[in-house]
């Protein structure tokens, strides 16, 4: 009858996409748009996102991907909070046919066939792009040079990388000597409180600090300036990603370097999914471009800065 032929040339019912993504917590500017980012594209997409926040924690991490396992997802996507530890759980995940991202942070995993594709940044070479700036900036400074570093999470690759990048470049001049290092978790909170204590324990001898995210130098200009000292001048502070904030701290000169981090990987992500659905096979890793900003070149960019 014409009712059955109106229904057999009725749009076929496609099933969504399923993809959960285990986010690794709500720490800086930069994760918040990193989240936004990838629910927008989701949205765009077409793919149905099961998201979880975990605050940091690795073990949330595992029930979070434990939990997509079960509700039978078609991708997870990991960021994930620290580099080991995870072989277990991907191994499930493997066993459930399930094909794994990772996303914006580096797994040392012995078994690369347990995830697909790793999307994010080369968080070695943006530590060495510090480093490089630091040099040139110092370049007609003579004697010693004290640099005091803000950590982020300690076992999270861009705290590795970034911290042993940096170290890398800087290695050409032996005047420029790290003499305090201390994590901060990667929050403005916990960025005041160190640097209150680096002040507190060496006052005048800081020349330059060295954040590994913006969050944790905006802490840390707090508390210069509560100490009566003059970021930017009085002490050189670079950090890295590159958020809006940190672009109008270097357009008032109290930062002077940044390292952009594009935390905007939700359209990667998404073609990612899709181009597994439709049997592909991705390149084993996928970088982000990126640059560094000075005060020079701050100017410039801060209107055009969307996280
Ligand atoms: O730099 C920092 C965030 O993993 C690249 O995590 C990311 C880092 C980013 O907390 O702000």
């Amino acid at each position: 009858s014409a009712d059955r032929i109106a229904t057999e040339e009725s749009e076929p019912v496609t099933r969504q996409v399923k993809l959960g993504f285990s986010q690794l917590g709500s720490e800086s500017d930069w994760r918040i748009a990193n989240t936004n980012s990838i629910q927008e594209a989701a949205k765009e997409a077409g793919i149905e996102l099961l998201l979880e926040n975990a605050e940091q924690s690795q073990e949330k991490q595992i029930e979070a991907v434990r939990s997509f396992i079960e509700q039978g997802v078609d991708v997870i996507a990991i960021a994930p909070v620290v580099e080991t530890g995870w072989e277990p759980v991907l191994r499930e995940v493997q066993e459930a046919g399930i094909p794994l991202l990772i996303l914006d942070r580096k797994m040392e995993l012995a078994d690369q066939s347990l995830y697909v594709t790793f999307i994010g940044s080369d968080f070695y070479e943006e530590g060495r792009m510090a480093g490089r700036y630091l040099l040139d900036k110092m370049r007609d400074r003579i004697g010693e040079i004290r640099i005091a570093e803000l950590r982020g999470t300690e076992g999270a690759s861009p705290s590795i990388d970034r911290g042993a990048g940096f170290r890398e470049a800087i290695a050409e001049r032996a005047e420029l000597n790290i003499f305090a290092s201390e994590p901060a978790d990667f929050t403005q909170e916990r960025g005041k409180e160190v640097m209150k204590s680096f002040l507190e324990e060496h006052g005048n001898e800081i020349d330059v600090l060295y954040a590994h995210n913006d969050d944790m130098a905006l802490g840390a200009i707090e508390a210069v300036e509560e100490y009566g000292l003059k970021p930017g001048k009085d002490i050189i502070i670079l950090s890295v990603d590159g958020t809006r904030q940190a672009f109008e701290m270097m357009v008032e000169g109290k930062i002077n370097a940044v390292v952009e981090c594009n935390p905007m990987l939700g359209p990667n992500v998404m073609q990612a999914v899709l181009e597994l659905m439709d049997g592909r096979t991705l390149p084993k890793r996928i970088i982000t471009p990126e640059r560094i900003y000075t005060e020079v070149t701050a100017e410039r960019e801060v209107a055009n800065r969307k996280y």
